[in-house]
C-alpha cells in the first residue's frame, strides 16, 4: 500500500457507471485505498442538495480527498497519479508522451462516449422488446468507425500511446469493455484492438471493476 493519507479519499459514485469504474480502476492500479459510497441511478442522492453542492453537473464520480472535492473522471485519474503515483508510468511526465496520454482522455470524452452511450443504453439498458435493432446497428456502425482509429493506432504500440500501459488504456479500456462485450449487432473485426485488450483483461482493477456482467 503505498503512503497515501489511506483513508481520506472517498468516491461518489455507482460501480456499474462506465466513469466510476475508470476510476476505481486506476485506483487499484496506483494501489490506493479509499472508499465508495453509492450515488447515481437507482441509489439517487447525486441531486440531492449536499451532492450537488460538491458537483454541480448531479453526476458520477465524484472524489473527495479531505477538504478536496473533484469530479470528472478523467481529472480524478490524473489528480490521483499527481498526487499520489508520483514518478508512475501510468500518466507520464515528459510533456510529449503526457500529451499522448492526455489526447486521448479527450477523444474518449469527446469522441467515443457520444457514440458508445446509444448502443451500450439500447443492448443493455433497454428491455428486448422495446429495442429497433435496426436504429442499434445504424449506432454501433458509427461507433465502429471510432473504434477503427483505435484499432490503426494499436497496429505498431503494445499500449494506446507505446509500450507502458497509462490511463489512456483505462479509458479507452472501459468502453471496450462494453464494446467487445454488447451482443446482438454486427462488429468489425479489429485484430489489434483484440490483441490490445487481452493485453490488460487480466490486470486486477480489470477484472474487479471492468470485467464483471455489465448493468
Ligand atoms: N464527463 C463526466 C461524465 C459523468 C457522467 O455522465 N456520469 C454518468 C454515469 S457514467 C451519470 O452520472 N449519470 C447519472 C446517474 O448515474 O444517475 C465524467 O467523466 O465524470
Amino acid at each position: 500500500m503505498s503512503d497515501n493519507r489511506q483513508g481520506q479519499l472517498t468516491i461518489w459514485g455507482r460501480a456499474n457507471s462506465v466513469n466510476v469504474q475508470k476510476v476505481l480502476w486506476c485506483l487499484r492500479e496506483l494501489d490506493l485505498a479509499y472508499q465508495r459510497i453509492d450515488a447515481g441511478m437507482a441509489f439517487g442522492r447525486n441531486n440531492d442538495p449536499d451532492y450537488l453542492a460538491m458537483n454541480p453537473n448531479g453526476r458520477v464520480p465524484t472524489l473527495v480527498d479531505g477538504d478536496f472535492v473533484l469530479w470528472e473522471s478523467n481529472s480524478i485519474m490524473r489528480y490521483l497519479v499527481l498526487a499520489y503515483g508520483k514518478g508512475s508510468p501510468v500518466y507520464p511526465e515528459a510533456p510529449k508522451p503526457r500529451a499522448g496520454v492526455d489526447r486521448w482522455l479527450d477523444w474518449t470524452l469527446s469522441t467515443l462516449q457520444p457514440v458508445d452511450r446509444p448502443v451500450f443504453w439500447a443492448l443493455v439498458r433497454t428491455p428486448v422488446g422495446q429495442r429497433d435493432m435496426a436504429a442499434i446497428q445504424k449506432d454501433a456502425d458509427a461507433e465502429g468507425l471510432q473504434w477503427r482509429i483505435v484499432d490503426r493506432q494499436l497496429a505498431s504500440r503494445r499500449f494506446i500511446e507505446g509500450d507502458d500501459f497509462t490511463i489512456a488504456d483505462i479509458a479507452l479500456g472501459a468502453y471496450a469493455r462494453r464494446w467487445f462485450g454488447v451482443e446482438g449487432i454486427s462488429k468489425p473485426k479489429f485484430s489489434n484492438l483484440e490483441r490490445w485488450f487481452a493485453e490488460f483483461a487480466g490486470r486486477p482493477g480489470f477484472r474487479q471493476f471492468i470485467a464483471p456482467p455489465m448493468s
